[in-house]
């Protein structure tokens, strides 16, 4: 249960104010005058701005600090969510272009580790929201059942290689669970900021994962949101993992599902560092000397890429083995996202050979 759920939009705001260390977005852009106009709204999910900033102000650490209640409370709640996008987007403009995946067939990238010797996984990740219905905040039990079933049903229209089975949370052993996650296939209920933001109320109804057969292809349903879209592999290969993601992409697409979009932001997602392309490509990858370098965060920075520990957000890495992925999912298409993070790989793989003396 969050902890700041019996508290009212005022006294969510004293908290936030009070933070003074706070280098959060929500924040930074959450001014006296935008509070006053917002904070009586309600958005046509009967989303509130509380139920937007609960996560922020409870967590003063966030680095973003706000979620939507749902898909519209991104026209609703406009006034504090937009320069909050522009900020974490790094755009000045809220004008997204329409999807683009380039063309699969003719990638100018394949392989970014031939020699296996420092990439040791590779995943492409989008996520979706259904257009009809809202996001954690304003869900209830019977809707999450519902989701869970019309996504069931669509999934099991794919086809050939992405073919699978759905494999719900609830029933699912401990011991299973704990072994999937360890395996960075499966999602668990650990994060604050989202248990805050009242991703895991009802835990675990609604929630599973679905596997394609050969497990490179995961669909996980309500997390964080609605629906995630995972194509991951071991080794470097990008190429083959974006191709799967795409195609993926393309069937789910027209299997009955309709998603949430917004013009000039893209596909709506529950966090604003999500929405746009909604993208994450990102591998894992032994960069011991570089992560050791003081200036790591600001060659990345450079790059538009970010470096997260191996088993997720907000979590440390292991062994030197690094979570590196693009940070910008808005302003640039899939394929432009996808470019920016081969991009950055490279350069990482370059400058951590410099620093090794090889
Ligand atoms: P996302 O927001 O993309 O879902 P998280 O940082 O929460 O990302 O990570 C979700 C899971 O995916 C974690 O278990 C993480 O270890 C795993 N993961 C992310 N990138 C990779 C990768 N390149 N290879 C293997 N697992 C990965
Ligand atoms: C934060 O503000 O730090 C958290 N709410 C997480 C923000 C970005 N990550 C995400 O959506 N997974």
């Amino acid at each position: 249960m969050a902890q700041g759920q019996n508290l009212n939009a005022d006294q969510l705001f004293e908290k936030i104010n009070a933070a003074k260390d706070s280098k959060s977005l929500l924040k930074k852009h959450l001014t006296p005058e935008i509070f006053a106009a917002t904070k009586d709204k309600v958005s046509k999910f009967k989303g509130t701005l509380a139920d937007c900033i609960r996560s922020g102000c409870m967590n003063p650490d966030s680095g973003v600090g706000i979620y939507a209640s749902d898909p519209d409370a991104y026209t609703t709640f406009a006034a504090v969510l937009d320069p909050v996008i522009k900020d974490y987007h790094n755009v000045t403009e809220l004008n997204h272009p329409k999807p683009d995946f380039g063309d699969t067939s003719k990638l100018d990238f394949g392989d970014l580790d031939p020699s296996g010797d420092m990439i040791v996984s590779t995943r492409v990740r989008v996520g979706r929201s259904h257009a009809s219905y809202g996001f954690p905040p304003v869900l209830t039990l019977e809707d999450r059942v519902e989701m869970e079933k019309n996504t069931v049903k669509c999934l099991a229209k794919l086809t050939g290689d992405l073919k699978g089975e759905y494999c719900p949370l609830t029933g699912m052993t401990k011991e299973k669970q704990a072994e999937l996650t360890a395996d960075h296939f499966l999602f668990n209920d650990s994060d604050r900021f989202l248990r805050e933001a009242g991703g895991y109320n009802d835990w675990p109804t609604g929630r599973g994962i679905y596997f394609a057969t050969n497990k490179k292809f995961l669909v996980w349903v309500n997390e964080e949101d609605h629906l995630r879209f995972i194509s991951m592999q071991m080794g470097g290969n990008l190429g083959e993992v974006y191709t799967r993601l795409v195609k993926a992409i393309k069937e789910l697409e027209t299997s009955g599902l309709e998603f949430a979009k917004k013009d000039n932001l893209g596909y709506l997602t529950f966090c604003p560092s999500n929405l746009g392309t909604t993208l994450r490509a990102s591998v894992h990858i032994k960069i011991p000397k570089l992560a050791a370098d003081p200036e790591f965060k600001k060659f990345c920075d450079g790059l538009h890429i970010q470096a997260r520990g191996i088993h997720g957000e907000h979590t440390e890495s292991v062994g030197g083995v690094y979570d590196i992925s693009n940070k910008r999912r808005l302003g640039l298409t899939e394929i432009e996202a996808v470019q920016e993070m081969r991009r950055g790989v490279e350069a990482v793989i370059k400058r951590e050979k410099e620093l090794s003396g090889k």
